[in-house]
């Protein structure tokens, strides 16, 4: 489709183009250490005007995704699950991050290589369902305000 088409699809849709107002899934990306697991990093951007929390995500691509972070214990961090979920503020943003919050893929389907494209589900409860397209990119550098190291020297 052309750019030009889709600016008049958009045009003769307005209120369609703008009602989307649940949770945005930003800048999604996986990294991949093994054939084994995975980690999804991403920006989640609340636009609704109360609270909402990812408390599930599921993808064909893994038998289980956990919602993972990492907590400084006595001076070692440790990866622990996440039950509670990852609150995403009223009009505001939540990263999930490398040394930070995460998804964790377990027991993927195929491994997974560079460019490779798979579809998440990620549930906010009340705030509705979200789809995103992540990809895989082992490359990408770490953001400069993650400090806890790097999550493919974990091991599960
Ligand atoms: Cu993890």
């Amino acid at each position: 489709m052309t750019r030009f088409t889709l600016a008049a699809l958009a045009a003769l849709l307005p209120v369609a183009a703008v009602a989307h107002d649940g949770v945005h899934i930003n800048d999604a990306y996986l990294r991949s250490a093994n054939p084994k697991t995975a980690a999804a990093f991403m920006e989640l951007e609340n636009h609704t005007d109360r609270e909402c929390r990812l408390i599930g995500v599921s993808t064909d691509a893994a038998e289980r995704a956990e919602l993972h972070t990492h907590r400084d214990e006595g001076g070692v961090m440790k990866m622990v699950h996440v039950t509670e979920g990852f609150a995403v503020p009223a009009k505001g943003k939540h990263n999930l991050e490398r040394g930070g919050d995460h998804v964790m893929m377990m027991g993927l389907t195929n491994a997974l290589t560079d460019g490779q494209v798979i579809t998440m589900a990620f549930d906010f409860g009340d705030c509705g369902q979200e789809q995103a397209e992540v990809t895989v990119d082992n490359q990408r550098a770490p953001d400069a305000a993650a400090q806890g190291g790097d999550h493919g020297a974990h091991s599960h």
